[in-house]
């Protein structure tokens, strides 16, 4: 399926947006302002954004902790970002949980869960309510290499699989869980042969290409919007920082680095555009200049924003 130029565009602007949200978290972090830890997707921006550029207003998202770019394609702003990873009155959470713990029904945004793999359950929940309800929803969450090892996550595809649910899987193999390579993961090649054992559809796509990305997930969701079934979709890339700021990576080797800092994805979307003769050099600066004003605003903003008053805390708890 062809993008228009506006499209196309619009997922310029989000990689761009993913990208400078991320390194401004990285230099809050850096001046002692972040609340814990700062977890960056820095390399896999065009999964996040493409796959989530992909979806209908009505699809449901599981994103992960990479997968800001999700989060600012489903209606969050920069500025969300900021204020909940500096714990502010005015953040998502108001100041309660950390990073990119949080969701929004009316949004379709179901928010993350620590225990690795335990999204591809909840997403096959919302899955089977759409499928109950005969509603053309498609939901979508993220695993990692690591991730794919665990338990639920393997529940989750067979269940997806046997009860055909329209679940899409998007699996990021970047190489490394935390500091376990993928060859010390899993005894098959890829992340498909894992969906294969469950009779789940499954391709393997170059991460570092936004289009790629979007094509599959396009393709997987109308698949599963026809009531074909879930499809798991392995998007190869590469974790470009440590596990989170506080880990130097050192384990990792430095070539391997090197080889895929040629391949990042927004240089390469922007040798795409300008290829196809569908960016120029004006509309460029023009987008990057949208997004550097909407950062400087947000940060501007988050760091008015106080911390919550104490006795907020116990506000919203159940009992
Ligand atoms: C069930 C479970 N085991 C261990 C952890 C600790 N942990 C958090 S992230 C992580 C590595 C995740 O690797 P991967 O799934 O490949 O995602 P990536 O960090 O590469 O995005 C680990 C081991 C956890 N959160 N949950
Ligand atoms: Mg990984």
């Amino acid at each position: 399926m062809k993008l228009s130029r506006s499209e196309l565009h619009e997922i310029y602007y989000f990689l761009r947006l993913t990208r400078r949200t991320e390194e401004q978290l990285t230099s809050l972090y850096r001046q002692g302002k972040v609340v814990g830890g700062v977890y960056s997707g820095l390399g896999q921006e065009g999964i996040s954004v493409g796959t989530a550029c992909a979806l209908e207003r009505g699809d449901f998202v599981g994103p992960m902790i990479r997968n800001v770019g999700t989060l600012l394609v489903r209606g969050y702003r920069p500025r969300d970002l900021f204020l909940q990873y500096m714990a502010r009155r005015d953040g998502p959470t108001g100041g309660r949980d950390a990073n990119t713990h949080f969701g929004d029904l009316a949004r379709g945004v179901i928010a993350p869960i620590s225990m690795l793999g335990e999204l591809v359950p909840v997403l096959a929940g919302v899955g089977l309510a759409a499928k109950m309800r005969k509603e053309k929803r498609v939901a979508l969450t993220y695993i990692g290499d690591g991730a794919s090892s665990t338990t639920p996550c393997h529940e989750g595809m067979n269940f997806a699989a046997v009860q055909r649910l329209p679940l899409l899987i998007i699996a990021e193999n970047n190489g490394w869980a935390y500091s376990t390579p993928v060859a010390k993961q899993m005894a098959v090649r890829s992340l498909t042969d894992r969906a294969k054992a469950y009779g789940m559809a499954s391709v393997s796509v170059n991460g570092n290409d936004v289009m790629a990305a979007h094509a599959a997930t396009r393709g997987a969701a109308e698949r599963a919007r026809r009531g074909r079934g879930p499809a798991l979709i392995e998007c190869m890339t590469m974790r470009m920082k440590g596990h989170a700021e506080h880990d130097d990576a050192r384990y990792v080797p430095r070539e391997m680095l090197e080889a895929w800092r040629k391949k990042d994805p927004i240089a390469r979307f922007e040798k795409y555009l300008a290829r196809n003769k569908q960016m120029t050099p004006g509309e460029k600066s023009a987008i990057e200049e949208r997004v550097e004003k909407e950062i400087r605003e947000d940060v501007l903003f988050a760091e008015l924003s106080p911390l919550p008053a104490p006795e907020e805390a116990a506000r919203p708890v159940w009992a």
